[in-house]
C-alpha cells in the first residue's frame, strides 16, 4: 500500500446535513416541496448537478426548467452550503481520522483527496486539514462523477500512483463503487450492507489505522 486515497463527506467529517440543509432550502423556496429526511441518503457522493436532477424528478418538475434556472438554484444552494459551511471547525473531523492521517504520513504512505465536492479544499481548510494531504483531485476536472471510477483515478495520479497501490476509503455505495471501478481496494465505512461491494467494512472511522488498512491491503 502507497497511497490511501480519501472521501470526505462522511470519511473526513460530516456535511450531508449542511448539504442537505441547503438542498431542502432551495426545495422549499424555488420548488415550493418539502424533501423527506431520508432523502439526505440518496444525495451522499453524488455531484451537485446530479443532486439537483434527483431532486427535480423526486417533484415531478424535471422539464419546467431552463438551464439558466437550474444553474441560479445551484448558485443559491452553494451559497446556503457556504454560510453553513463556515461554521465547520476542528471538533468536525471524526474520530480516529486526525490519528490514521499522522500514523499514515508517518509510514510514508501518500494521501489524497477523491471528493465530489468543489468545496472540498474550504472544508479540509475549516477543519484544520488541509496540510495533511499531498494532493486533492479537482472533480471539476473530471468528466464522471461516482459511480464513474473518475475521480479515484485522478486522486492517485495526482500522487504519482497506480490506483492499484491504493486503498481508497468511502461511506456511500456509489464510492465503493467508483473505487472498485478504479481497480483500487475499497474500504467502506458504515452499514455493510449498503456497501456490500467494499473488501472490508468498518462501522465507524474510529476502526481506522494504519495496521487495519495494510491487513485488508495484503490479504
Ligand atoms: P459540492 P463527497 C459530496 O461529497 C457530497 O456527499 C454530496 O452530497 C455533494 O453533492 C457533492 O459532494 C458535491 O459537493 O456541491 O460542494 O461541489 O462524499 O464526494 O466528499
Ligand atoms: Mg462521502
Amino acid at each position: 500500500m502507497k497511497g490511501v486515497l480519501f472521501d470526505l463527506d462522511g470519511v473526513i467529517t460530516d456535511t450531508a446535513q449542511l448539504h442537505f440543509k441547503a438542498w431542502s432550502a432551495v426545495a422549499k423556496n424555488d420548488l415550493d416541496i418539502s424533501l423527506p429526511a431520508n432523502f439526505e441518503n440518496d444525495l451522499k457522493g453524488i455531484s451537485r448537478t446530479d443532486s439537483i436532477n434527483r431532486i427535480l424528478d423526486f417533484a415531478g418538475k424535471a422539464d419546467q426548467f431552463s438551464s439558466a434556472e437550474i444553474e441560479t438554484m445551484l448558485d443559491k444552494k452553494n451559497t446556503y452550503y457556504l454560510k453553513e459551511m463556515d461554521k465547520l471547525d476542528n471538533n468536525d473531523i471524526f474520530p480516529g481520522i486526525t490519528n490514521l492521517l499522522d500514523q499514515l504520513k508517518q509510514a510514508g504512505i501518500l494521501l489524497s483527496i477523491a471528493s465530489a465536492s468543489k468545496n472540498a479544499p474550504a472544508v479540509l481548510t475549516k477543519i484544520g486539514l488541509i496540510d495533511k494531504f499531498d494532493a486533492i483531485a479537482d472533480p471539476s476536472k473530471v468528466a464522471h462523477g461516482k459511480p464513474a471510477p473518475d475521480i479515484f483515478i485522478e486522486a492517485a495520479r495526482k500522487i504519482n500512483l497506480d490506483p492499484h497501490e491504493c486503498i481508497g476509503l468511502e461511506d456511500a455505495a456509489a464510492g465503493v463503487q467508483s473505487i472498485k471501478s478504479a481497480n483500487a481496494i475499497a474500504v467502506g465505512i458504515g452499514n455493510s450492507s449498503v456497501l456490500s461491494k467494499a473488501d472490508k467494512v468498518v462501522p465507524s472511522t474510529d476502526y481506522l489505522s494504519l495496521s487495519l488498512l495494510e491487513n485488508v491491503y495484503n490479504s
